[in-house]
């Protein structure tokens, strides 16, 4: 079956304001196409971009997300405290040089001090590796083949859209033999609820930032090893569709 790639963003005076990407085939084409431009259009963008292409390769199909779990805390310094014990026995990175990364995460991690586009790479060393620190590397062509189903159960047990979206694209990232983890805080004010991904599990945690803060943005751990460029390749360019959500541990 031919499958079809759309990727949409919004933007004003040049500030990325939302983006959305769904892989759909011909038959889901247009409907696809009218729910995204209703996701991206909001916040009074002046500029919207839709881009529809043609899957050249055949996805890799998954079965299952990575599994979610949930962890509480009574402020956004203990869940980043958390954060950073976890994240140093990961990738054995130090916690001040972690807490340095995420402290830059929280406050614009671009050179202008605003958010990146995409998200900063780190290998076990603590060295960042993105191609270009304003752009970072954006995780691309990834969905569930059953995205309405999914998305209904996730609104059921309290979940959100954003948590569909940001499962999938954390699924492709740690599926990549590369990746030892992901650290995400949303770059939107209200939403403080981030996640840690790693190689079995999507930890949601609240709150993981400081309610009205319009900064945020990801992190990739990666090896010491990896070569940059076919990372790149493959978080923008290699399809992933995943089959199921994994919620065993909920
Ligand atoms: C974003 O893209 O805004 C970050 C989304 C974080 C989702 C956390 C969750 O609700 O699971």
């Amino acid at each position: 079956m031919e499958l079809f790639s759309i990727k949409a963003r919004s933007s004003r005076e040049d500030i990325h304001i939302s983006g959305a990407e769904r892989i759909v085939s011909i038959k889901e084409l247009e409907k696809t196409v009218l729910n995204i431009l209703k996701k991206v259009n909001r916040e009074n963008a002046d500029f919207i971009s839709i881009k529809i292409e043609k899957l050249d390769r055949k996805p890799i199909i998954l079965k299952k997300s990575l599994c979610i779990k949930e962890l509480k805390f009574s402020n956004f310094r203990e869940a980043n405290s958390f954060a950073i014990d976890y994240l140093s026995e990961i990738t054995g990175i130090k916690k001040e040089r972690l807490s340095y990364l995420i402290a830059l995460i929280h406050s614009g991690a671009s050179p202008n001090g605003e958010n990146m586009r995409g998200a900063m790479i780190v290998n076990q060393r603590g060295e960042r590796l993105e191609l270009d620190r304003y752009r970072g590397v954006r995780t691309t062509t990834v969905d569930f083949i059953y995205r309405e189903d999914i998305l209904k159960r996730l609104l059921d047990l309290g979940f959100t859209e954003r948590t569909l979206d940001a499962l999938a694209l954390s699924t492709k990232n740690l599926y990549n033999e590369n990746i030892l983890a992901e650290y995400c805080v949303s770059d939107d004010r209200d939403y403080i609820t981030g996640y840690i991904a790693t190689k079995e599990e999507y930890i949601r945690i609240f709150p993981l930032k400081e309610k009205g803060n319009r900064k945020g943005g990801r992190i990739y751990f990666v090896k010491n090893d990896t070569d940059i460029n076919e990372l790149y390749n493959y978080l923008e360019n290699y399809p992933i569709l995943i089959k199921d959500v994994c919620l065993k541990k909920i």
